[in-house]
């Protein structure tokens, strides 16, 4: 009936051959190499639907689907948030900058409405997206090829960068390689490729190249495989006075309707520092972005220097660093991590669950905040608090704070909310708790806590003992632990 009434309607991920082909994933995402064409609707084969076929019998291009919760939550709930400006921006380039149509799964709040804050995510996505390819750097430069359909105007190489996809560039049949060279008659800088074949007469690149002239001397700035209707390519930004395009087909000819080039800024996020088991100290920004950092309680502008590679930290302190993009002088947020002393000699000598599975105990010192140590076993089942581990610091520390990572992954099964902790000399005479109390609002807030004790002790064993958990009480569930020392 749809047919009768609709007949241009497409379906997706139907059995249908005029539908829209399920990309084969749900997490957004299609293959780089990505034809329109496919050869068997009925197949599962993951590959082959995030792929396509080429020469394939039917025009399926690929539909990609995914949910703007992250985690992956098709409904909504109080526990997620829509993705990050990143990962949105990020889906961009991995659907429609992949030949593919993008299928956004929105979650409807309780009041009938899309949440404010998913409302609020896609439109900064917009706005990025506008950002990154506001300027086609192509236009108005010159462009020269080396082959055109019967040296007529109507498929001359201008075709590709005059502003429409209703015109193109096109070679004679005959020709299954030919370049287009950008003259930008000054150095440019730029970091994006959007490529457009024309879409009428089918898909028929196999591969391409953009190659730069940087400093004089032609290099690969980036390659792909496929373009089809829409392929967008994200590089490190080179600067150059002239781009070279050249392309590769299997089919009788080639054609392209786009060629557009663009310098997107970065997208701004805070530094992240992380530090290993042995206490070295790393600094993640945007690729583009400089970091500046200081160690210890200065920090003012004059103390901060560049970051260039990772530093020991084994001792603990804390770290202050900003991110700085020198092409539009912009600047993060300054952010503080404190860290503890260095787990490289440390060992659990006992636990009442050393769960022997990929949650073993060893995951509470790995020094890796998303790993997880927890009490349920496939064959030993569930066991509930209280659960303790006992850890050998590997020498005496005069221990001034403890720091708990609580597991943050969106489920609350085996949340520690209550905790006593133990220290002692000998790892026999324990006493009382050095302190004990409650992680509070941990569920709404699951970020890494910083317990001082009323004051400094002397310890080389630590007893952490978990007392409580939410949900059913019936697990406990740990991300890591930490030790802060009182400097010497
Ligand atoms: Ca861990």
């Amino acid at each position: 009936m749809i047919k009768a009434l609709q007949p241009k309607a497409i379906f997706f991920g139907g059995i249908n051959t005029d539908a829209a082909r399920w990309v084969g994933n749900e997490s957004g995402y299609a293959n780089e190499t990505n034809w329109c064409t496919f050869s068997d609707t009925q197949t599962s084969d993951r590959k082959l639907r995030e792929s396509g076929v080429k020469g394939g019998k039917y025009w399926l291009p690929a539909e990609a689907d995914t949910t703007i919760l992250y985690p992956k939550k098709w409904y909504f709930n109080n526990s997620s948030k829509p993705r990050t400006l990143k990962q949105f921006t990020d889906l961009y380039y991995t659907t429609i900058g992949r030949n593919a149509v993008f299928n956004l799964g929105l979650s409807i709040a309780p009041s009938g409405r899309i949440h404010d804050d998913d409302a609020k995510a896609m439109l900064a996505q917009k706005k990025q997206i506008d950002k990154e390819l506001a300027k086609d750097l192509a236009t108005g430069a010159s462009i020269k090829t080396t082959e055109f359909r019967d040296d007529s105007n109507s498929f001359s190489p201008e075709k590709s960068i005059d502003g429409t996809t209703k015109t193109y560039w096109a070679t004679s049949d005959g020709i299954k390689t030919a370049s287009l060279t950008i003259d930008f008659e000054k150095d440019t800088t730029f970091n994006r490729l959007l490529l457009q074949e024309y879409i009428p007469l089918g898909q028929r690149v196999d591969s391409f190249s953009l190659q730069v002239k940087e400093n004089g001397i032609w290099k690969e700035a980036v390659k792909g495989t496929t373009i089809g209707y829409k392929r967008i390519l994200r590089f490190a930004p080179v600067t150059a006075s002239k781009a070279r395009l050249t392309l590769h087909t299997d089919a009788p000819c080639l054609t392209l309707s786009n060629l557009s080039i663009y310098n997107a800024p970065i997208i701004m996020t805070d530094p992240v520092i992380n530090s290993d088991r042995n206490g070295r100290i790393s600094i993640e920004a945007p690729a583009g972005a400089s970091v500046f950092y200081t160690i210890g309680s200065k920090t003012s502008a004059a103390d901060l220097k560049k970051y260039t590679a990772p530093f020991d930290l084994s001792n603990g302190g804390s770290v202050t660093a900003y991110a700085f993009d020198p092409s539009d002088n912009s600047s993060s947020d300054t952010v503080t991590k404190h860290f503890g002393i260095a787990k490289a000699d440390w060992k659990i000598i006992d636990c009442t669950f050393p769960n022997k599975d990929s949650a073993s105990v060893n995951r509470l010192i790995d020094g890796d905040l998303t790993t997880m140590w927890h009490t349920h076993h496939d064959t030993q089942g569930r066991q509930s608090p209280p659960q303790s581990v006992i850890i050998d610091l590997g020498r005496t520390i005069n221990v001034t704070a403890f720091t708990y990572m609580p597991r943050h992954d969106a489920c609350f099964v085996g949340l520690v909310d209550r905790y006593e902790l133990y220290l002692s000399a000998d790892g026999i005479d324990w006493g009382s708790p050095a302190v004990k109390g409650e992680f509070h609002n941990i569920k709404n807030n699951p970020i890494e806590q910083v317990i001082t004790l009323l004051e400094p002790q002397k310890a080389r064993f630590v007893k952490f003992k978990a007392t409580h958990s939410l949900e059913a009480n019936d697990c406990v569930a740990i991300c890591e632990l930490g030790i802060i020392a009182c400097p010497d």
